[in-house]
């Protein structure tokens, strides 16, 4: 169990709140602890807690919205 950090970019957003809803919907996830996510730079950050949950659903969320994380 070890908190990790994971840095994404993000395809697909078109104005700050394709930004705000990648944010919340992945600060819902259980395990996630910190997200930061930049429409201006086009990517995201994440801090998660590896017992809890992982990279591959915290992409899953992302591209459930619509938006390709890689
Ligand atoms: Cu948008």
């Amino acid at each position: 169990m070890a908190i990790q950090k994971l840095h994404m970019d993000i395809e697909g957003m078109h104005c700050g709140a394709c930004a705000t809803g990648i944010q919340m919907v992945t600060e819902g996830v259980d395990g996630v602890s910190k997200v930061f996510v930049s429409y201006d730079a086009k990517n995201g950050d994440w801090e998660y807690d590896d017992a809890k949950t992982s990279k591959e659903k915290i992409v899953k969320e992302i591209e459930a919205l619509g938006y390709k994380a890689k």
